[in-house]
């Protein structure tokens, strides 16, 4: 991509934690959007390892789940040579950034963060003060680029309110330094449910595995974890309130197939919860299979993966050093000769 064509494009950020392998939550919710959006955006997309460090991680696994995950967003669709696509801790701008963006957030705002809430309550033993501040680091992510659009599922829609009021302060305080960016959440599929628990969000670092579906499970793992997917004593496949079981595959089929809700009650008139949760799952497992396969191939060509991840870190650290040098003289810091 030329350079002018470049500038003349809108910015996206976006990232990913390597906590594990991507749940179809985070692929319908985030990731599928990113290499969707990559024509139309100048866009950045990271994994997020600085973020993973805010919950225990075992050094060994965490080296490898960033690698893994690396090449996850590619075989999701993100192609290196139209997208910056690197890893976090590559680039340093981000945590220098986040230092000052801390000055400027207050402590009642971390505060009233649900993730932290959530976060804190599932490893009481490890409340650590970067689980507190880890939405200022999000909004050092985005500020760096001076990101216009976030791609993000609902659940990180607080943190990108916060990420929007830092920015509108810091611009206030200092004159106008960073855009403020906007959210972009899928019409449908922002907030998918565990399939235990259909009140819960589906999340990568669930204990219950058949909790979720993770996006390199096979086949018949997929099938089967929707044929145990908790539904309600009912027997109608139709979208309303109090059948959050339903729903959640309602909403998953929809997202794969294309499907509205009317065709879904439609198509399924008549027949029972069980060849509903049997078509969801195939119907998932098709729409992974090209996933999966491509993410094969890709782990197989290391030499590929760090080039990859070199030239986009490099890009990335570029970007960013100049916002940073601007950052720097507003404050008042003195010019590093
Ligand atoms: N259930 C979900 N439905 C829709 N979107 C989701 N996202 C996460 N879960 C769902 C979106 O995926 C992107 C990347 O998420 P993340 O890895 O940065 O962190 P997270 O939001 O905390 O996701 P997980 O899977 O729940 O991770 P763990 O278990 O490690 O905390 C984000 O845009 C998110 O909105």
């Amino acid at each position: 991509m030329s350079e002018q064509e470049m500038t003349a494009k809108k910015r996206i950020f976006s990232g990913i934690q390597p906590t594990g392998v991507f749940t179809l939550g985070n692929y319908i919710g985030a990731v599928r959007n990113w290499g969707a959006l990559q024509d139309a955006y100048e866009s950045i997309y990271c994994i997020v390892d600085l973020h993973a460090i805010t919950v225990m991680q075992e050094p060994a696994k965490l080296r490898a789940n960033t690698m893994r995950a690396y090449a996850l967003m590619l075989a999701c669709g993100i192609d290196p040579k139209k997208s910056v696509a690197f890893i976090q801790s590559h680039n340093p701008n981000h945590a220098e950034l986040s230092w000052v963006l801390s000055c400027s957030t207050m402590f009642g705002e971390l505060n009233r963060m649900t993730q932290f809430k959530d976060k804190s309550a599932r490893h009481a033993d490890n409340i650590n003060a970067g689980l507190f501040t880890y939405p200022v680091l999000m909004a050092a992510d985005i500020l760096a680029y001076n990101a216009d659009l976030v791609p993000i599922g609902a659940d990180q829609k607080q943190h990108l309110e916060l990420a929007r009021n830092i920015a509108v302060r810091f611009n206030q305080r200092f004159g106008d330094t960073f855009t403020v960016p906007e959210p972009y959440m899928p019409k449908t599929g922002a907030r998918l449910m565990s399939l235990q628990d259909p009140t819960k969000k589906m999340s990568k670092s669930d204990e219950n595995v058949n909790a979720c579906v993770f996006i390199l499970d096979d086949k018949d793992t997929i099938l089967r974890k929707f044929r145990r997917a908790v539904t309600d004593s009912e027997s109608e496949v139709c979208y309303r309130e109090g059948k959050d079981g339903i729903n959640n595959l309602m909403t998953i089929y929809g997202c794969v197939t294309g499907k509205t809700m009317d065709e879904i009650t439609a198509e399924f008139a008549g027949k029972g919860y069980g060849d509903f949760k049997t078509a969801v799952g195939e119907a998932v497992a098709d729409h992974l299979a090209p996933v999966r396969s491509e993410f094969e191939r890709l782990s197989a060509d290391k030499a590929y993966l760090n080039e990859c991840i070199a030239i986009g870190s490099e890009q990335a650290y570029r970007m960013t050093r100049k916002i940073l040098s601007k950052v720097y003289r507003r404050v008042g810091f003195t010019d590093r000769k």
